[in-house]
């Protein structure tokens, strides 16, 4: 044979490859022929002429078409494409056929925009790249999906200029990846964050009461809308029954509780309830748009648990909203005049209307970070006590990434419970420190970690609640508990 060129696709060491086949395309060769005779260019243009849908050629625009066609089966591993890599030889036209073996959707988008539009799990659908004239990259456009890995190379194999560029995008800088990407808005001054809070409603921070049941059943609804940052911008949020953070759930040690998840959004999503303790491989899997599940779990421990999407990548569903807190009182809790709710975290902004930007999530490098879903809205809607009254703070760090460490300016806080035990209790610290004479400045919390604090204002004020990291205080995450006589 004269043609010895590889025709198949590349597979990973140790991994298994894929089918390919080589089809004579005795007549689109023909008119390739015919293409370049009359225009001495390309065979794109002929192809169209043809009846083929398929995009411009790739690469370089001086590749001879060989009139064959590689076909390729690429299937879903994980958060990855496999193969990942496939090798056509230099001007033959390229069909990949991705089958979703995932358990999410997908979709493969090729950098000349070619796509096989988003599959849902187990569907499947063939791309036409055609005729393949220098290197192509291609990722799932899914949010944060290709940060993630779900990125393919098709190598032109001898093919003689260079690989064609491929654009980059702002915020990218995520190895092996180029172009696609969706943009990004640069970080909003406090100035416009603050008026923007004060135009809208604020989060309701005020502990939901007990209820006289020991069980409780919900319905959450997953949402994604656009939620506004400032007056010029959007976000796009996802939510559990259309705020961020979702419901704050309150109850006892011992009770159960029974949520449907419903997902009425576009995309996979999940719940993941860390106040209880079970198999997660069912009630924490992903759901399909339309879909719903059935999440019951007993709270047999006392602390503020976070709950969040655990779909892949967690770190863009918790980013875009996803995440929300369940209080369960410790047994012996005593009742105070005052409960508010905290949980702080971090926007990374997208394009105007769009989702976060996965590269800045990669970073951890917030544009805004939030109580209760909304940079300084306490500063405009302050949360209230009056001079003697005991106020309990309960606070969850929801991240996705980063630390807080909560404090209130002018107060000190001799009650201090965190992860499951008192390290201060009525100015009682518990390493047996003198009574009535310790106490805290901050309550130090990791990503998903909570607790609560107990401060006592003694004059009246305006006292700012805050996170001490103080360049994420000035990125929003402040507010004011307003003390009055
Ligand atoms: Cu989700």
């Amino acid at each position: 044979m004269s043609d010895e060129r590889p025709t198949g696709p590349r597979a990973l060491p140790g991994r298994e490859g894929s089918p390919v086949s080589r089809a004579g395309m005795a007549v689109v060769g023909v008119v390739v022929v015919v293409a370049l005779a009359v225009t001495g260019l390309l065979v794109r243009p002929a192809l169209a002429a043809a009846g083929s849908p398929a995009p411009a050629t790739t690469g370089t625009p001086s590749v001879t078409p060989t009139g064959h066609t590689t076909e390729v089966t690429v299937k879903v591993v994980g958060m990855a494409f496999m193969p990942s890599s496939i090798d056509v030889p230099a001007g033959d036209r390229l069909r990949i056929t991705l089958e979703n073996t995932g358990d999410q959707r997908h979709d493969l988008v090729l950098a000349d925009g070619a796509t096989t539009g988003v599959l849902a799990p187990g569907a499947r659908a063939t791309v036409d790249a055609g005729v393949i004239g220098g290197d192509l990259e291609g990722w799932c456009s899914l949010p944060g999906h290709r940060q993630m890995g779900m990125v393919i190379h098709v190598h032109a194999v001898g093919a003689t200029a260079a690989p064609a560029p491929t654009p980059t995008s702002s915020g990218d800088g995520m190895p092996g990846m180029a172009g696609g990407a969706p943009g990004s808005s640069s970080a909003p001054t406090m100035a416009e964050l603050q008026q923007e809070a004060a135009v809208l409603p604020a989060y309701p921070a005020e502990l939901p009461p007990l209820e006289a049941t020991t069980e409780h059943s919900y319905t959450f609804h997953v949402t994604e809308a656009p939620d506004p940052v400032t007056g010029a911008l959007t976000r796009q949020v996802w939510t559990y029954n259309g705020t961020s953070p979702g419901p704050i759930l309150h109850g006892r040690i011992g009770d159960t509780f029974h949520v449907t998840l419903v997902n009425d959004g576009t995309m996979g999503h999940s719940i993941d309830f860390h106040a209880g303790e079970l198999a997660p491989d069912q009630p924490m899997r992903t759901i399909e748009p339309g879909q719903s599940l059935d999440y019951t779990f007993t709270a047999s421990r006392a602390g503020i648990w976070m709950y969040h999407c655990s779909t892949m990548p967690m770190s863009n569903h918790i980013a875009n909203g996803m995440f929300g807190a369940v209080v369960i009182e410790p047994a012996d809790l005593e009742p105070v005049e005052r409960q508010y709710v905290v949980v702080q975290s971090e926007e990374y902004l997208g394009a105007d209307g769009q989702p976060a930007d996965p590269a800045k999530i990669a970073a951890m490098v917030p544009d805004v970070v939030t109580f209760n879903g909304r940079a300084f809205q306490y500063d405009a809607h302050h949360l209230t006590a009056t001079v003697g009254q005991r106020v309990r703070f309960w606070v969850l760090d929801a991240g996705p990434n980063l630390a807080l460490s909560f404090h209130v300016v002018g107060a000190q806080f001799d009650t201090v419970w965190s992860e499951g035990s008192y390290s201060v209790r009525d100015g009682v610290a518990a390493s047996g420190a003198a009574s009535g004479a310790a106490g805290a400045q901050v309550l130090p919390l990791l990503a998903a970690q909570g607790g609560f604090v107990e401060l006592v204002p003694k004059e009246a004020g305006h006292y700012a609640f805050v996170d001490h990291a103080m360049s994420l205080a000035e990125k929003g995450a402040h507010g004011v508990l307003e003390v009055t006589p």
